[in-house]
C-alpha cells in the first residue's frame, strides 16, 4: 500500500495528463559500492513495483543519469572512490538534475555527520539496516513528487500539452532519433485561423475552450509515440514518427475537416473555428532549423491562400 500523500500526487498527475498514458514505473538508481547491499535494496524497491538500476562504481554516475533518467537516487555515504557527499555535489552541479531527489542510505548514525552530509542538498537520510516499508514509503513519496513536478514544468497548464521549451527539446531528440534509425519524421506547424476575431467576438473564455477542444482531438487521434506541443498562443507543433508525408497530409487534413465541424457555443452564439497547417519532413530537411523553417513557410502559404487548408 502506498502512503496517502503519494496517492494524491498520482491523482494530480493523472488529472494533469487528461487521461494520457503516464509512464507506469518509478525509476530508482541505487548507488552502493557493495553489490550485495545494492542488490538487497533494489529487490525491496522492485518488489514494490519500481524499476531499479544498480551502480557500484559512482564514477559512472553521469552516464547512468543520462541513460536511465531516474526519478530518485538512493546513495550510500561511504564508498571507496567517491563519498556520498561528493556524489551529491557532482549531481547538483548540473542544472538538469538540480531538483533530482537524492536520499542517503547509510550506516552513519551520528546525527552531526548526517546533518553535514545533507548540507550539499540531499532530501533525506535513511539508516541501515532498513525497514522495507520505510524505505519504500520514503522513496515513493519523493519520486512521485518529482514526477509531478517534472510534468508540471514541461507542460502548458491550459491544454496540458508539452510547452514551448519541451516541444523544442523533443524536436531535437526526435530528429536525432529519426536520423539514427533512418525513419521519416514529419513536423506539422498548425495555427488557428482568425483566432483574434474569435476572442473579440465571443470572449477569451470561448477562445480557451477552442484551444482545449483542439488539444483533445489531437491527443485522441495521434499515436502515443507522436509528440503534440503548444508551441505558442494558438500555434501547435506536431511530430509524427515513421509515417510518409502523403499519409501525414491525409491525417492532418482529416483532423482539419473534423475540427472545423465542431460547433462551439458562447452564450447564445454558436460558431465554428478552423486551422491552417504546414508540413515538412526528414529526410527532406536534416537540421532542426531548416525543418522548422520549411514547415513555417508551408503554414504561411496556407494562410496566404485563404486559410483552413494544409500545405506540404
Ligand atoms: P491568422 O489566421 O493569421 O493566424 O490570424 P489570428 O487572428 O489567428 O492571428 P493573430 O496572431 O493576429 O492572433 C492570435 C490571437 O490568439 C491573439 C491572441 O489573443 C490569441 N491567443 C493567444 N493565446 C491565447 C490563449 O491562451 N487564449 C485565448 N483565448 N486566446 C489566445
Ligand atoms: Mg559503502
Ligand atoms: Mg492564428
Ligand atoms: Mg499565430
Amino acid at each position: 500500500t502506498k502512503p496517502a500523500q503519494a496517492l494524491d500526487l498520482a491523482a494530480k498527475l493523472d488529472e494533469l495528463l487528461l487521461g494520457e498514458r503516464r509512464e507506469e514505473q518509478l525509476r530508482i538508481l541505487v548507488v552502493d559500492d557493495e553489490p550485495e547491499v545494492a542488490a538487497y535494496h533494489s529487490l525491496i524497491l522492485q518488489e514494490a513495483g519500481m524499476s531499479v538500476k544498480q551502480l557500484h562504481d559512482p564514477s559512472g554516475i553521469l552516464d547512468v543519469l543520462r541513460q536511465f533518467n531516474p526519478d530518485l537516487v538512493l546513495a550510500d555515504m561511504y564508498m571507496p572512490r567517491c563519498t556520498g557527499v561528493e556524489l551529491a555535489a557532482i549531481i547538483r552541479q548540473l542544472p538538469e538534475y538540480i531538483s533530482l531527489p537524492i536520499v542517503y542510505l547509510s550506516n552513519e548514525t551520528n546525527r552531526k555527520k548526517q546533518f553535514s552530509a545533507m548540507q550539499v542538498g540531499v532530501e533525506g537520510f535513511i539508516t541501515k539496516p532498513v525497514i522495507p516499508e520505510e524505505l519504500v514509503a520514503a522513496v515513493v513519496l519523493r519520486a512521485e513528487r518529482m514526477r509531478t513536478l517534472r510534468a508540471l514544468m514541461s507542460r502548458d497548464s491550459l491544454t496540458s500539452l508539452y510547452n514551448h521549451t519541451t516541444t523544442t527539446e523533443m524536436l531535437h531528440t526526435s530528429l536525432a532519433q529519426a536520423i539514427r534509425q533512418q525513419e521519416n519524421l514529419i513536423l506539422v506547424m498548425l495555427d488557428l485561423d482568425n483566432f483574434k476575431e474569435v476572442n473579440d467576438l465571443h470572449g477569451h473564455m470561448a477562445g480557451d475552450q477552442v484551444l482545449v477542444a483542439l488539444s483533445r482531438i489531437l491527443k485522441h487521434r495521434l499515436r502515443g509515440s507522436d509528440i503534440i506541443g503548444r508551441y505558442g498562443g494558438e500555434e501547435f507543433a506536431l511530430l509524427l514518427k515513421d509515417v510518409t508525408l502523403v499519409y501525414a497530409e491525409k491525417l492532418v487534413n482529416q483532423l482539419r475537416e473534423d475540427f472545423s465541424n465542431i460547433a462551439f457555443t458562447a452564450g447564445k452564439a454558436r460558431f465554428n473555428c478552423t486551422f491552417s497547417a504546414g508540413l515538412s519532413c526528414y529526410p527532406d530537411y536534416t537540421h532542426v532549423d531548416a525543418l522548422r523553417m520549411a514547415a513555417d513557410r508551408a503554414l504561411y502559404q496556407a494562410k496566404h491562400q485563404g486559410r483552413n487548408q494544409v500545405v506540404v
